[in-house]
């Protein structure tokens, strides 16, 4: 089957067309382990099988817990070191990244010679002198695909972990939640780059980040949860005073809206979370579709996506506040 996008033709008709011989790779502002993934696997990727050219990988150091377990044990790449490409030309690649304003590195960019696009939201901008963008679950899925598989197994014999492989498979078990979303081409891909090296239960433990006292604060705040409107509704409130007493941060109680979400008997949670005296912040998630949290929120000033939403609220009076969200919950459930 001919390729959709054959990245090795592209990309040397790209550096040679132009004279270059540095690339400098991107990806999104907060890099999860997809933009993280595909960054880093194809840098490792064009490393190997196009050693006439420099590559300059750059993340946010922003990134995530999880993957930055792989990145740490590099031996070929820092991506956190800014790229010096002082006096030179260059082409930058970025992926994972849906429009110009959330890149990390922009200034590269809009810098570049020439540039490619590798991407998997339907929401691209459609930016770049190349883009190839297609709708699905991991951007490195996309990555996968796009790569000359025997150069990708030549990647893999010659480098030590982490490879352009594990990369890949680093990108994809992110964003599809450790295969629970996965279709048939994510598995032909893992099962392919299992194939030539790399090891699921490595790459499995970039998605278990929680150390006990993480997990022993989530456990007081699950304790805290209330259920209403016939246990179809939970959630969490815990004002200025409690979070000084227990050490309760933003971080901490920004999960527990999606855990308690997620269970089998509650359909719409919230946590509520005073932030300074008076200043509540709110999320809200539910299935988008019992309720859409985003419409629930409207009258308050909140807002956000149909199962995911936000409100940030000042009142010295918490409970009325609640109060009027429940009466709002049965108004758009009759
Ligand atoms: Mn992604």
């Amino acid at each position: 089957m001919p390729k959709e996008f054959d990245f090795d033709k592209e990309f040397e008709n790209m550096m040679t067309s132009n004279k270059l011989d540095t690339v400098v790779l991107l990806g999104h502002i907060n890099p999860d382990g997809d933009a993280a993934g595909s960054v880093m696997g194809l840098a490792h990727y064009i490393k190997v099988n196009y050693p006439q050219y420099e590559v300059l990988p750059y993340l946010a150091d922003t990134i995530d817990k999880g993957p930055n377990k792989i990145i740490k044990t590099d031996k070929v790449f820092n991506p956190f070191e800014k790229p010096n490409v002082e006096g030179k030309k260059f082409a930058v690649i970025v992926c994972d990244n849906a429009v110009i304003v959330r890149m990390a590195g922009r200034e590269y960019y809009e810098a570049a010679t020439a540039s490619m696009v590798i991407d998997h939201h339907a929401s691209n901008e459609g930016y770049g002198n190349i883009n190839y963008t297609k709708v699905s679950e991991a951007c490195a899925e996309n990555v996968f695909y796009i790569l000359d598989k025997n150069s990708l197994e030549k990647a893999t014999t010659l480098e030590l972990h982490p490879t352009a492989a594990d990369y890949i498979y680093l990108g994809i078990i992110q964003d599809t939640g450790g295969l629970a979303r996965a279709k048939e081409s994510t598995l032909y891909a893992v099962m392919t780059l299992q194939g030539i090296g790399v090891k699921h239960s490595d790459i499995m433990k970039t998605m278990h980040n929680d150390m006990l006292e993480s997990l022993q604060k989530k456990a007081l705040l699950l304790n805290k949860a209330f259920c209403v409107l016939d246990g179809k509704v939970a959630y969490v409130c815990v004002d200025q005073k409690e979070s000084k007493e227990k050490e309760i941060r933003y971080e901490d109680i920004h999960p527990i809206a999606e855990i308690l979400r997620d269970c089998e008997d509650i359909e719409l949670s919230f946590t509520m979370y005073e932030e300074a005296e008076n200043k509540w912040r709110c999320s809200f998630r539910s299935d988008g579709e019992w309720i859409d949290v985003n419409e629930l929120l409207t009258p308050f000033g909140g807002g956000g996506h149909a199962a995911a939403a936000g409100l940030k609220k000042t009142t010295d009076d918490v409970e009325k506040l609640r109060e009027a969200i429940f009466e709002r919950i049965k108004d758009l459930r009759e």
